[in-house]
C-alpha cells in the first residue's frame, strides 16, 4: 500500500501542503520540540526514583502533534493509548498532572472539567470499544464532533481492535482510528504480530478506508486526519489510519532496546526525524529561524520548569490511596489487603 507523503525525508515538498495558518504551523513545531524535551526530563525524573515507568515518545511527534491539531477542541474528542502526551496536553491536560499520573498519584487521574479527553489506556485495546460508544453516541445524540482514538500496532492485534473496527464500520460511528505504527510492540515486531502488510490494509474488511501515512510527516498526519474528520462529520463513518513511525528510544523507561533493536536500524530511524524533517522545511518557507528556534527553547524551558515545580510541591499521597478508585465496589480480597496493608502500617 501506498505511503502518503506531503514533505519527504530531507524536508521537500512531494505533496499539496494543508491549508494552516503561519502561527499554527510554529506552534505545532514548539508542541513537537517540547515532547522531546518532555522525554529528557521525565527519564531524569525517573531515574532519580521520582516517576514510575515513563513511554518516551521520542520519534513519534509528528504523528501525534499532526493529527490532534486537525481537530476541534471544543467539539472533538481524544482517546489515546500511553504515548500521546502531546495530544493530551494540546487537549488541556496540565503537563504538572501528566507527570503526577506517571508517579501514581490520584491527582494525576483527575482529567480537565468538561473536557474532550479520555485517560491514557495502559490495558491494550481496551480503550478503542470505548471510543466507538462514544462517537456513535455523539452521533445518536446530533451532536457536532468525531472521537480521535490512538493505539499502536500492538493494540492492533488485540481482539478489542477488531470487536471495535467491526461495531464502527456497521454504525458508521465518527471514530478515527489512529494506529501509531513504530514497528515494534515492545519487543515483538510487526511481520511476527500479522500476517497482513500492513494495519491500514485491515481497514477494507470492515467497510471503512485505510490509509498508510508517512507518521514522521506533520504535515501529511494533518492533511489525512482533517481528511477523516470530514468523512466522520459528514455522515461516512470511521477512517483507519496507520501512522507509520518510529520509535526513537526505548519501549518504557523498563527497557532496554539494544537487546532486539538491529543497530543499522537505529542509523534509519535517526534519519527519519520527523523534527529535523519539519524544521528544514519551516526554515526553507521562512517561518521559522535560529531565533524563533531560542524562543521556542525558552518557551519549552518554561513550560517544564513550571510543571516540575508543581509537581514537586504537591504532597505525596498516602499510600493507602493505592487501593482507591480502581473498583466502584471494592472485592472483597482488595479489602483484605487494605486492611492489612494498614495494620502492617500501625504496628511497625
Ligand atoms: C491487554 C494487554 N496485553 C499486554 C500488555 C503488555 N504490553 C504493554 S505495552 C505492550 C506493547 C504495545 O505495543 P503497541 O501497541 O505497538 O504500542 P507502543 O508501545 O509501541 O507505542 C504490551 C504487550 C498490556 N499492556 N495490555
Amino acid at each position: 500500500m501506498e505511503l502518503f507523503q506531503i514533505l519527504d525525508e530531507g524536508g521537500q515538498l512531494v505533496g499539496e501542503p494543508p491549508a494552516i495558518d503561519d502561527a499554527t504551523l510554529v506552534e505545532m513545531l514548539r508542541l513537537m520540540l517540547l515532547g522531546r524535551r518532555i522525554d529528557q526530563k521525565a527519564i531524569s525524573l525517573q531515574r532519580r526514583g521520582k516517576l514510575g515507568t515513563y513511554a518516551p515518545l521520542s520519534g513519534q511527534e509528528a504523528a501525534s502533534v499532526g493529527s490532534v491539531f486537525a481537530l476541534d477542541r471544543e467539539s472533538d474528542w481524544v482517546v489515546p493509548q500511553y504515548r500521546e502526551q502531546l495530544a493530551m496536553l494540546h487537549h488541556g491536560l496540565p503537563l504538572s498532572t501528566y507527570l503526577l499520573q506517571r508517579m501514581g498519584h490520584p491527582q494525576g487521574s483527575e482529567l480537565p472539567k468538561d473536557g474532550t479527553l479520555y485517560p491514557q489506556q495502559v490495558a491494550l485495546g481496551a480503550h478503542l470499544p470505548q471510543a466507538v460508544g462514544l462517537a456513535w453516541g455523539l452521533r445518536l445524540q446530533g451532536r457536532p464532533g468525531v472521537v480521535l482514538a490512538y493505539f499502536g500496532d500492538g493494540a492492533s492485534s488485540e481482539g478489542d481492535f477488531h470487536e471495535a473496527c467491526n461495531l464502527a464500520g456497521v454504525r458508521k460511528a465518527p471514530v478515527i482510528f489512529c494506529c501509531q505504527n513504530n514497528g515494534w510492540a515492545i519487543s515483538v515486531p510487526w511481520h511476527l504480530q500479522s500476517g497482513s502488510p500492513s494495519v491500514a490494509a485491515r481497514g477494507a474488511g470492515y467497510g471503512m478506508p485505510g490509509v498508510r501515512v508517512d507518521g514522521n510527516d506533520v504535515l501529511a498526519m494533518y492533511a489525512s486526519t482533517s481528511e477523516a474528520r470530514r468523512r466522520g462529520l459528514g455522515g461516512d463513518g470511521p477512517t483507519l489510519i496507520e501512522a507509520v513511525t518510529t520509535r526513537l528510544g526505548a519501549h518504557t523507561t523498563a527497557d532496554d532496546p539494544t537487546r532486539y533493536v538491529p543497530a543499522d536500524q537505529v542509523e534509519q530511524e535517526k534519519a527519519r526525524d520527523p523534527i529535523t524533517r519539519f524544521r528544514t522545511w519551516m526554515t526553507a518557507t521562512g517561518r521559522w529561524d535560529d531565533d524563533a528556534h531560542a524562543q521556542a527553547d525558552r518557551w519549552c524551558d518554561e513550560q517544564i520548569e513550571r510543571a516540575v515545580a508543581e509537581f514537586d510541591s504537591t504532597p505525596r499521597p498516602d499510600p493507602v490511596t493505592l487501593f482507591d478508585n480502581v473498583y466502584a465496589d471494592e472485592p472483597v480480597r482488595l479489602l483484605r489487603q487494605r486492611a492489612a496493608f494498614v495494620a502492617d502500617r500501625e504496628s511497625r
